[in-house]
């Protein structure tokens, strides 16, 4: 860790009793007795108070002053992205004293259900609202500083044309997350929040989204469980089997693992990724229906083409990965957090994985590109710095009877991508780049990842999707996910909201 003493007033400051005056007349009419996040039992559990509370204070994280969004995944019910631009600086720092702070959630708070308020709420600035706020110094992460979309090509976007209108240029300046149990909740913490904001804001755009209903909650639209594999933070929470163990370092800024030189107050806060992706459900079922893998003996047809879809992420759409039941489905697997994620696609007891072998899980399937595991060698700690946690939601609306006989999405659904880390060159953008965009990672003949590497618009050719022909390629004749864009933020941590950034 290395911190300067640049970015000129962030000092912190103790989070002590103010904080808990706070937060106790925020809550002085509100008892929850249900949490506010979805909790399906394929994904790891959040650590109980008790437990985080030991692994902070040993390893001297303070989750009191953490946002809560940013280490807790893949676990929100319903949420509410206000994108906003500020029309009056100083009136909003004062504001954001008195009527933001207050509803701030950390960590701490999440963890503990008797203590979540109504609605949790976090926000996050890009660098054109740190600049707004008069800010002085950066935070020396030059994606942050330059902002999503001067990145749009490099991430090989087919440049901006499918972007959300909003996200095309710097004007907004953060964003306000606004997460609970029910729609109501949300409805009701936004009214009082566009009232205490009125004059010193503009709305530039927001986006609802929700957990899918049912049986399907913690999946994401094309159907797969989603949530499953977050690195577990050291100092939060203790790794299920499989789980990559990483320092705090790589997902809080300024804390051991970050090695880049960072302002003092930028301590403990982590850069927001967001990007808005849109999923052609009904297309990319079109796709898997009319390839199924025929090679693989006793499947029928249908089984061929869920066998595709598998490959192509990895897992199956219970959770279970490919790598560890490579034809079938295995629902009971894939519902058990201990064994989920379970492997390393190497043999039993080696470090290093079979790099001609893809017939348990293709190279290109989307978890392995995006976390390779033993492609890189173990222990993981020692060759990959590249995690983020994810903490996106779906968005829109499930698929109508018309939209599945047609094939053709009318109305947009999708995932709004969040991830956070502590550097976004080695985090989300090194992930797109560098893994998911390069047909040749993991090795040469790889092709693209299928779910979200792009090529700048142009089909995508795809390897050892079929387990018996490695060297086939499949030409993926559309991207089943596209970019609408999206921004940069960071993710202060309280005291830098109190002590710097409000008035
Ligand atoms: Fe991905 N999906 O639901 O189809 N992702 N992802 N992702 N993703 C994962 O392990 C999905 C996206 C990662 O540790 C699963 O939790 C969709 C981007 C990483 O083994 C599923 C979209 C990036 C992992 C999906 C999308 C990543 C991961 C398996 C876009 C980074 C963990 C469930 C619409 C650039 C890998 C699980 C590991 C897992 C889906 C986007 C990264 C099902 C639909 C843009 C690091």
């Amino acid at each position: 860790m290395k911190i300067t003493t640049a970015f000129a007033g962030l000092i912190l400051s103790a989070v002590g009793t103010v904080r808990a005056a706070e937060i106790r007349s925020h809550e002085v009419d509100w008892k929850r007795d249900s949490s506010l996040l979805i909790d399906p039992a394929a994904m790891p559990k959040l650590p109980t108070p008790a437990a985080a509370k030991a692994a902070s204070n040993a390893a001297g994280l303070n989750l009191d002053d953490i946002q809560g969004d940013i280490l807790i995944g893949m676990k929100k019910n319903k949420e509410f992205f206000l994108f906003f631009s500020i029309t009056d600086a100083a009136k909003f720092k004062q504001k954001l004293k008195s009527s933001i702070l207050p509803l701030v959630t950390s960590t701490t708070q999440v963890l503990n259900t008797s203590k979540q308020p109504k609605t949790m709420l976090n926000i996050a600035f890009s660098q054109t609202g740190l600049s707004a706020l008069n800010v002085a110094g950066g935070l020396n992460d030059p994606d942050f500083s330059a902002g999503q979309l001067a990145n749009a090509v490099s991430l090989c976007d087919p440049g901006s044309s499918n972007w959300v209108p909003q996200f095309v240029g710097t004007s907004i300046h953060g964003v306000i997350l606004l997460a609970s149990d029910t729609t109501s909740n949300i409805q009701s913490t936004l009214a009082s929040l566009r009232s205490a904001l009125a004059g010193t804001i503009k709305e530039a755009y927001s986006l609802d989204a929700a957990a899918r209903p049912g049986a399907n909650q913690g999946h994401e639209h094309f159907g797969f469980l989603d949530g499953i594999s977050n690195p577990a933070v050291q100092g939060f929470q203790t790794a299920l089997p499989g789980q990559a163990v990483i320092p705090p370092g790589e997902i809080l800024v300024g804390e051991n693992g970050d090695d880049v030189q960072r302002p003092t107050g930028a301590k403990d806060g982590s850069f927001l990724l967001f990007r808005q992706l849109k999923q052609l459900v009904p297309e990319f079922n079109k796709f898997l229906s009319d390839n199924p893998i025929t090679t693989v003996p006793g499947l029928t047809r249908q089984q061929g083409s869920d066998l595709l879809g598998a490959r192509m992420m990895g897992r199956w759409k219970s959770g279970a990965p490919v790598f560890l039941s490579p034809t079938h489905d295995d629902p009971q697997l894939g519902a058990d957090p201990h064994r989920n994620n379970d492997f390393t696609y190497a043999a039993p007891g080696q470090t290093v994985s079979d790099s001609t072998d893809q017939t348990k899980c293709p190279f290109a399937a989307h978890i392995r590109k995006t976390r390779p595991r033993a492609d890189l060698g173990l222990p993981e700690t020692a060759s990959n710095s590249h995690h983020i946690v994810r903490g996106g939601i779906p968005y829109g609306p499930e698929v109508s009877q018309a939209e599945s006989s047609s094939h053709t999405t009318k109305t947009e659904r999708g995932l709004a991508f969040v991830a956070y880390q502590a550097n976004i060159g080695k985090g989300f953008s090194f992930l797109q780049q560098f893994w998911s965009d390069n047909s040749a990672f993991l090795h040469q003949k790889t092709g693209f990842d299928p779910i979200v590497g792009e090529n700048g618009g142009s089909p995508r050719a795809v390897f050892g999707l079929d387990p018996k022909n490695s060297t086939k390629a499949t030409t993926l004749p559309m991207d089943f996910v596209v970019s609408r864009g999206g921004e940069y933020f960071f993710s202060p941590s309280i005291s830098a909201i109190r002590s710097t950034l409000s008035a």
